[in-house]
């Protein structure tokens, strides 16, 4: 695995492998890495693609500091897991050399209504950091595919979005949530949780789970108030408990036979937040 820091280089070295024939596969992440990372690279390996993956815990998408700041770091660790994975390339960045010019000098893009719900609700400014700096990431890579988890459903629309105002040719490629052996959604905000915390955790997939199991049985409204009561019995503030088309997360207030749903959680327990979802087969 070779590790790049700056960008003439990195851009310098995957030109040459383009030209000699490689398919890029790009996989953005902030770090702290997981199976669930992994298996992202692991996609792309078995697509036959070079695997780019980057590091860089970007500062633009927290819309809580406190959030950024406790954000866990394990760079050394990350390489060591790469390194296993087969991993092509690492792109590790600072934060000067994604915004030379300070933060508020990067292009930042209009997500219209998904930047309105569910997560651009509850995190004010968050998709504007993810537009701005995955945009930057892309012109830099210019990958042909580009690897994200259904874990951040909305982000793989916003992104999706992204791509197309760029008016760039990248394929997106979205790959299943890997869970843990009680179904918590893994996640690099998981470390964070206390032994008693994470005990209780995969209580948000069995909400996603019954969610999906009453649909034919049950109205969303009843299902929605036992998975809040639940979550709250738990421990959990939930922030949404929410049902949306899966196409373009039209939130929806009932289940509906016509179209394919997805159901999605953000809870916090103590300082932690959380998030998870379920497409509803
Ligand atoms: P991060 O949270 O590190 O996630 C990087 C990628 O891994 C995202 O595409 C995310 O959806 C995926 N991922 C996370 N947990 C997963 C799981 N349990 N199973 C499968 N995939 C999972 O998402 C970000 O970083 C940032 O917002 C980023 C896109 C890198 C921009 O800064």
């Amino acid at each position: 695995m070779i590790i790049f820091k700056k960008i003439p280089d990195i851009k310098k070295y995957l030109s040459e492998q383009k030209a000699a024939g490689a398919n890029t596969g790009f996989i953005p992440t902030m770090g702290a890495l997981h199976a669930g990372h992994l298996s992202l690279i692991e996609r792309a390996t078995t697509d036959g693609m070079l695997t780019v993956c980057s590091i860089f815990l970007n500062p633009t998408q927290f819309n809580d500091k406190k959030d950024f700041e406790k954000y866990p770091v394990s760079t050394e660790d990350d390489i060591e897991l790469l390194l296993k994975a087969g991993c092509n390339v690492l792109f590790l960045p600072s934060v000067d050399e994604i915004y030379p010019g300070g933060e508020s000098t990067v292009k930042t893009y209009d997500f219209g209504y998904l930047d309105t719900i569910l997560e651009g609700a509850n995190r004010p400014g968050h998709f504007k950091g993810v537009g701005q700096v995955v945009a930057r990431l892309l012109e830099i890579v210019q990958p042909q595919n580009l690897y994200l988890g259904q874990k951040d459903y909305q982000q793989c629309m916003v992104i999706r979005k992204l791509i197309g105002m760029m008016g760039e040719d990248v394929q997106v490629v979205i790959c299943p949530t890997k869970r843990e052996a009680d179904g918590l959604a893994m996640s690099s905000r998981n470390r964070r949780l206390t032994e008693p915390q994470r005990a209780i955790a995969a209580v948000i997939y069995q909400c996603l789970v019954s969610i999906e199991s009453k649909q034919y049985t049950s109205s969303f409204e009843m299902v929605r108030k036992q998975c809040e009561d639940l979550l709250a019995a738990k421990g959990f503030v939930p922030e949404y408990v929410a049902l949306a088309d899966a196409k373009d997360l039209k939130l929806l207030e009932e289940y509906s036979g016509e179209t394919p749903m997805v159901a999605l959680i953000a809870a916090k327990i103590g300082e932690i937040r959380l998030i998870d979802n379920i497409l509803l087969g």
